[in-house]
């Protein structure tokens, strides 16, 4: 199944091309290299390799005229600036969850394109999705239409459920940080929740919320007491998860508002990200209300 806008489907092709790349590539790139992102986190060699291979595939489709990610401070301009054209921004994460190479566990690539200049707001997104590198790789791609899930085979996609949607009955959670470092009204929700549902949380933000889509439930990395704004990014993190949760039937907030709302001011905001069954994220906002 090929995505109707011919630049989105160039786009999502490519991603899903160069994804399997990355995959093959994450051998020998175990390491850390001596830097840090512009989120101030130590890069590891696979964020800045993936992060070129993309970069260099991205730009040069036509039709896409800015290129972001997280391992870069600066927008790259590749074409018609997306104010003033019809051309679409795309922002990755190219390695969502680099830390898990160390560990052998489950990671990913987040992308957004927007159809307005980065950074923007979560509403302007046309597309958004995601490709997990679990046991099997698979892509998770949500556009105005519905979404979809993939597997891949050598950069090809193979179509396994159209329409995907959250399951009605929540069952998994996953909330990030320390718990001493939660806030007090946080704290006590997440509490509620733990007596529900079953704990499932991997470091991957990826492989958690697929979890949640497959199963139903709730993944949450909250403001925390050390850091006020949480710590996922907004562009490259939680637009494009929510984007995708919320086009199967879930709701996303930032503790009080759908993340796909929130006016950014810088490219590399952090926010509070909360994504799942309905139900769950009104409890939670009413709880931090
Ligand atoms: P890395 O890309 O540095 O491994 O961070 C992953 C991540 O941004 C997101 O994918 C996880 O949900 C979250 O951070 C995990 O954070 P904790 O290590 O604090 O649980």
């Amino acid at each position: 199944m090929t995505v109707s806008d011919p630049v989105v489907e160039d786009v999502v092709a490519t991603i899903s091309r160069t994804a399997t790349e990355i995959r093959q590539g994450l051998i020998g790139r175990r390491g850390t290299v001596d830097e840090e992102n512009p989120s101030g986190e130590t890069q590891a060699e696979a964020d800045v390799w993936a992060d070129e291979l993309l970069s260099d595939r991205v730009a040069g489709i036509d039709g896409v005229g800015q290129y972001a990610s997280e391992e870069r401070a600066d927008v790259v301009a590749c074409g018609d600036d997306p104010a003033t054209s019809s051309a679409y921004a795309v922002a990755v994460d190219p390695l969502d969850g680099s830390s898990n190479l160390k560990s052998n566990n489950a990671m990913g690539t987040i992308f957004g394109v927007y159809d307005a200049a980065l950074p923007a707001r979560g509403d302007t997104l046309v597309a958004a999705g995601y490709v997990l590198y679990g046991p099997i790789t698979t892509l998770v791609l949500a556009t105005d239409e519905t979404v979809s899930e993939y597997e891949l085979t050598g950069g090809e996609r193979t179509l396994i459920e159209r329409d995907v949607t959250l399951p009605a009955e929540p069952v998994v959670y996953g909330f990030g940080g320390r718990v001493p470092d939660w806030p007090d009204d946080f704290r006590e929700y997440a509490r509620e929740i733990e007596s529900e549902l079953k704990l499932r949380y991997g470091g991957a933000l990826i492989g958690d919320v697929n979890q949640v889509l497959t199963y139903g439930g709730t993944f949450g990395y909250p403001a925390l007491q050390s850091r006020p704004t949480g710590k996922l990014r907004l562009q490259f993190e939680g637009n494009p998860i929510g984007y995708v949760v919320e086009r199967a039937g879930g709701r996303s907030s930032n503790g009080s508002q759908s993340l796909l709302t929130v006016d950014p001011d810088d490219l590399h905001d952090r926010t509070p990200v909360h994504v799942g069954n309905d139900d769950l994220i009104e409890r939670l906002e009413a709880a931090l209300a």
